[in-house]
C-alpha cells in the first residue's frame, strides 16, 4: 500500500486529492495547521476516529515555516509521494503579508526538499509542488505552456518562483523525483470564498434569494484559464506515477474574463446581466429574468427586478501589480499524461451555483428558524 504525505490538506486541492488517494488504495497522511475554530470542514467525511483498526487516513499538526516539524513528520509517515499543496494562495492577501508568503510558499518548499534529502528518502520519496500560472505574470506570450518565460507580479507569484527553480534544481542535483504542477486557476464548489469565482457564486445565490443586494469586486477585465480541480488534482497524481519526473501545464485552453464569468453565473440563476459604465464606474444591471426558472430553482422572485443594479466594481478589491491574461496550452499533459479534463467552463459554473443556491437556502432556513442567532457575549 503506497503512503502519501498531503500539506495543505484542508485546503481544496488537498481534500479533492486525499479522498482521490484514498480510493486508490492509498494511507493518506495530511497536515493541518493548528487554528483556535476547526478547520477540517472541507476532509470531516473522510476523517475516522483513529482508535478504529484500519483507519488509513491520518492528520497531523504542522506548518511550512517549521522545518524541524516537516523533517518528524517525514520521517514518521516514510510517504512514497509528497504533495506539497500548503500556502497563503491568495494573491491580493500576498501583497499584505509579503514576508510571511515568501517564507511559507517559498523556503517552505526548501524546507521539505530537505527533510526528504537529510532523511536519505530521495530514491524513495516522489515530490509534487503546487506551482502555479501566476509565475507568467505580466504576459510574454500565449497560450503559457512548459517553456514560456516567467515573470510574477506579486510577492505570491515571487514565492512560487523561488518553490519552482529549488525543485528544478533539487532533481538535477540530488536526481530526486520532483516536479512542478503548473496549474491554472482551477475552481469548485469547496473554492474558497474570497477568491473571485467563489464570491460570484456565492453572492449571485444570495442576490437570487433576496439576501444580498449587490456584488462588489475589482478587476473585471482580467482574463482566467478556469477549470474544475476535479480534473486538475488527477493530473497531480499522475505526474508523480512516470519513468521521469518532469513539470507540466495543466489548463482547459480557454480563457474568460471576470465579468463574463458573473453573466455566466447569473444565467444559470435565470437572470441576465447587461454590463454598462467604464472603469470603476461599470455595473451590472438585471435585463431579463426567466420566471420559469425563478419557479423551478425556488428563489424570490419579490426581490428581483429589472434595472436593478447587482454588480459593482469596488477599487479596494484592485491589486498594485495585475495579471491580465491567463490562458494555457496542456499539449504536453495531454500527450505525455494522457491528461484531458472533463469539466467544461459551463459545467463548472453550474456545479458551483448550484452547490452554493443550496448551501445558501440550507443556511437561511437555520437562520429563520433560530438556530443562527445565538449571541455568545449577550
Ligand atoms: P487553499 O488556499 O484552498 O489551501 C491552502 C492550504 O494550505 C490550506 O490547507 C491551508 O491551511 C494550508 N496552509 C497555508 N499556509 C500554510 C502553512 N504555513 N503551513 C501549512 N499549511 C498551510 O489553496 P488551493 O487548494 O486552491 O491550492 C493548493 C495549492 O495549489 C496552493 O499551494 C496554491 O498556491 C496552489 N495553486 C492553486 C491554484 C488554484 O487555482 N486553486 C492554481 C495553481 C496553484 P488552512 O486551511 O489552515 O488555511
Ligand atoms: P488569482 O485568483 O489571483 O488568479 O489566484 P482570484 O480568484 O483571487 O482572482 C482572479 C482575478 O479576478 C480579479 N478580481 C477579483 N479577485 C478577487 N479575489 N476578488 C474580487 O473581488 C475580484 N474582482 C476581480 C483579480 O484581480 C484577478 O485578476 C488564484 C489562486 O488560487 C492562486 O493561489 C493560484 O496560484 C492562481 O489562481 C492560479
Amino acid at each position: 500500500m503506497k503512503k502519501a504525505l498531503i500539506t495543505g490538506i484542508t485546503g481544496q486541492d488537498g481534500a479533492y486529492l486525499a479522498e482521490f488517494l484514498l480510493k486508490k488504495g492509498y494511507e493518506v497522511h495530511g497536515v493541518k495547521r493548528r487554528s483556535s475554530l476547526f478547520n477540517t470542514d472541507r476532509i470531516d467525511h473522510l476523517y475516522r476516529d483513529p482508535h478504529e483498526t484500519g483507519v488509513k487516513f491520518k492528520l497531523y499538526y504542522g506548518d511550512m515555516t517549521d522545518s524541524t516539524n516537516l523533517i518528524r513528520l517525514v520521517q514518521e509517515v516514510q510517504p512514497d509521494e509528497i504533495y506539497n499543496l500548503a500556502a497563503q494562495s491568495h494573491v491580493k492577501v500576498s501583497f499584505e503579508t509579503p514576508e510571511y508568503t515568501a517564507n511559507a510558499d517559498g523556503v517552505g518548499v526548501l524546507r521539505l526538499l530537505e527533510a526528504v534529502r537529510l532523511l536519505g528518502m530521495t530514491e524513495k520519496t516522489r515530490i509534487y509542488q503546487a506551482s502555479t500560472s501566476e509565475l507568467y505574470g505580466l504576459v510574454q506570450a500565449v497560450p503559457q505552456n512548459e517553456t514560456t518565460p516567467f515573470y510574477p507580479r506579486s510577492p505570491y507569484a515571487v514565492a512560487k518562483l523561488y518553490g519552482y527553480w529549488i525543485i528544478v534544481n533539487y532533481r538535477e542535483a540530488y536526481n530526486m523525483y520532483a516536479c512542478n504542477g503548473i496549474l491554472f486557476n482551477h475552481e469548485s464548489p469547496i473554492r474558497g470564498e474570497t477568491f473571485v469565482t467563489r464570491k460570484i457564486t456565492r453572492a449571485a445565490s444570495k442576490i437570487a434569494l433576496g439576501l444580498q443586494n449587490c456584488l462588489y469586486v475589482g478587476n473585471l477585465l482580467a482574463k482566467r484559464d478556469w477549470g474544475h480541480a476535479k480534473d486538475y488534482i488527477e493530473a497531480m497524481w499522475l505526474m508523480l506515477q512516470q519513468d521521469k519526473a518532469e513539470d507540466f501545464v495543466i489548463a482547459t485552453g480557454i480563457t474568460t474574463t471576470v465579468r463574463d464569468f458573473i453573466r455566466l453565473s447569473f444565467a444559470e440563476l435565470g437572470i441576465e446581466i447587461e454590463f454598462s459604465g467604464k472603469d470603476e464606474r461599470e455595473k451590472g444591471v438585471i435585463i431579463d429574468i426567466d420566471q420559469d426558472k425563478v419557479t423551478e430553482l425556488g428563489l424570490n422572485a419579490d426581490a428581483l427586478r429589472f434595472g436593478q443594479t447587482v454588480v459593482k466594481v469596488d477599487p479596494k478589491y484592485f491589486r498594485p501589480t495585475e495579471v491580465e491574461l491567463l490562458i494555457g496550452d496542456a499539449t504536453k499533459a495531454r500527450e505525455k499524461l494522457g491528461w484531458v479534463p472533463k469539466y467544461d467552463l459551463e459545467a463548472l459554473v453550474k456545479d458551483m451555483i448550484c452547490a452554493d443556491l443550496q448551501e445558501v437556502k440550507k443556511d437561511d432556513y437555520l437562520r429563520r428558524g433560530g438556530f443562527k442567532t445565538l449571541n455568545y457575549f449577550e
